[in-house]
């Protein structure tokens, strides 16, 4: 398998999670999303959407989104519960994480770390912090009852939402405030062939 990836990428970061800890070969390649690698025609031949990650199979299919990779590689592993119920809470919280979560959390923290102080895009972030504490706040309220987010064991709902989180003061949130949270992340950190999200030697 071939991710098309950007080390920076919290969604990205999912997908190298999970194949490092099902032990899952697979060559990196670096697509440059800052100098516009995801625009460049022989990329958009491979996603339309322009985006990593993107996953390209050993038969030469390609999957892109960060969830859906998800989804397919945790198919027959611990990751994914078989219970059709516990599975669609998966899927809830990962579409949770798109829509709740990532677009305030990592958009945050891609203006901090990728903008210039003076750029107008730093207008957006107050906003930007509300709706990412909104999103903490019901993590937060589930966290003080469970351990993870679904059936009691780590899961790809733990990926998806650990890969933003645990770098979300790079965006200025402050966890200081969410115990759970913070418990949550420490638990998830100390799974087996955990990596953090700056290892690129694959
Ligand atoms: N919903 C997508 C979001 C992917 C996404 O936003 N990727 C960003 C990097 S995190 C990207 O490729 N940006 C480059 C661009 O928009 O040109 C997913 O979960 O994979």
């Amino acid at each position: 398998m071939r991710l098309y990836d950007f080390l920076p990428s919290g969604n990205g970061y999912k997908v190298r999670l999970i194949l490092h800890q099902t032990e899952t070969p697979f060559t990196w390649v670096n697509v440059d999303i800052l100098d516009g690698a995801t625009r460049a025609p022989a990329f958009l031949a491979k996603n339309p959407n322009g985006r990593i990650p993107l996953l390209e199979l050993d038969d030469g299919r390609l999957l892109a989104e960060s969830n859906a990779i998800l989804y397919y590689l945790a198919q027959g592993t611990p990751l994914l519960p078989r219970d059709p119920y516990l599975a669609a809470q998966i899927m809830q919280w990962m579409f949770f994480e798109q829509y709740s979560h990532e677009r305030f959390v990592a958009v945050a923290r891609f203006i901090c770390e990728f903008s210039a102080p003076g750029d107008p895009r730093h207008e957006e972030l107050s906003g930007l912090r509300e709706n990412g504490h909104a999103a903490l706040r019901v993590m937060e309220t589930h966290l003080s009852e469970n351990r993870f987010f679904v059936g009691d064991t780590y899961s790809i709902a733990d990926i998806a939402l650990y890969a933003y989180t645990h770098v979300a003061d790079e965006g200025g949130f402050d966890l200081s405030p969410y115990d759970n949270i913070r418990k949550w992340l420490s638990r998830v950190s100390r799974q087996d062939r955990h990596i953090p999200i700056t290892k690129n030697d694959f």
